[in-house]
């Protein structure tokens, strides 16, 4: 995006200056730079949560909107991706860290055919943040993975990710897969990504579509309120 980057100094950048070179710097997949902006920012006060949206998702957001235009092509998404996913990790300790107690379980995946793993450790993130235990079983999940770790892990939630409109159909499967086992209601399902919205959400069956992570945490304590409630009434 920019081709001036060499002399600038980040920590000399008033905050709005420095959030809009740092969604320059991964436009350019400048994972080192993104790292130092992430520190400079945590290190003037700024909750990574805010971090994370502001500077981070906003800036894949212009990544995303020129690589549907035809202007990024997939090696440098990739690399945008890398320096997105090395500023995440500089802040995920720091989400995880709010001593909250475990409030519930979730199992969490992309499915099948899709490889699209940054919504999902975002999500990951941000409900370890709220005290959600999560096991994140990564990209390209058939049925029988996500079967599989929800019984293994014990889980109250299971939370699939699709940002294909071709993969999206894949979480119905899932869901008949688990109405045909007889174990559909023993679990919270919630959908999300990009494609999705609510009335895809309720037409596979899923119990909730969430729009973005901080949703996904406000409806899966929601929905683990109700089942307390149900199971102490
Ligand atoms: Co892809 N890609 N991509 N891509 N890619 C999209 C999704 C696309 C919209 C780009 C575009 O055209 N504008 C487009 C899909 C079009 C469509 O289906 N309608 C697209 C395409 C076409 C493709 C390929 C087919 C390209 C090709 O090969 N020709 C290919 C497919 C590969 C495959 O999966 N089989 C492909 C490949 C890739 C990369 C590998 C290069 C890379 C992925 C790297 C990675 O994830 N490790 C990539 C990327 C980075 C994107 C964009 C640019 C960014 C996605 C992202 O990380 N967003 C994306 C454009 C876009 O979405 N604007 C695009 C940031 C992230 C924080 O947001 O994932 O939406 P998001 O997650 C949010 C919410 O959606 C929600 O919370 C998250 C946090 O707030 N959420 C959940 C997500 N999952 C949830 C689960 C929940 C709850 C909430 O469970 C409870």
């Amino acid at each position: 995006m920019s081709d001036d980057g060499d002399d600038i100094i980040l920590s000399e950048l008033d905050d709005a200056e420095l959030v809009e070179q740092m969604m320059d710097d991964l436009y350019d997949g400048l994972k080192e730079e993104i790292e130092e902006g992430v520190n400079i920012l945590l290190g003037r006060g700024w909750a990574p949560y805010r971090i994370l949206t502001e500077a981070l998702v906003g800036g894949m957001t212009i990544v995303g909107k020129d690589f549907r235009d035809g202007i990024l092509f997939v090696p440098e998404v990739l690399l945008a991706a890398g320096a997105m996913k090395a500023g995440m990790s500089i802040l995920k300790p720091l989400l995880a860290e709010t001593g909250a107690p475990t409030i519930g379980r979730m199992v969490i995946g992309t499915v099948k055919g899709d490889i699209h793993d940054i919504g999902q450790n975002l999500v990951t993130m941000m409900m370890e943040g709220a005290g959600f235990e999560v096991k994140n079983i990564g990209i390209n999940n058939p049925v029988e993975s996500y079967i599989e770790a929800i019984h293994e892990f014990d889980a109250d939630i299971l939370g699939m990710s699709a940002l294909l409109t071709t993969t999206m159909p894949y979480m119905k499967v899932v869901i008949d897969t688990m109405k045909e086992q007889g174990i559909r209601d023993d679990f919270i399902v919630l959908v999300g990504g990009a494609p999705l919205n609510e009335e895809f959400g309720r037409a596979i069956g899923a119990d909730a579509y969430c729009r973005d992570a901080a949703v996904a945490v406000e409806t899966a304590k929601e929905f683990i309120a109700r089942k307390h409630n149900q199971a102490s009434a």
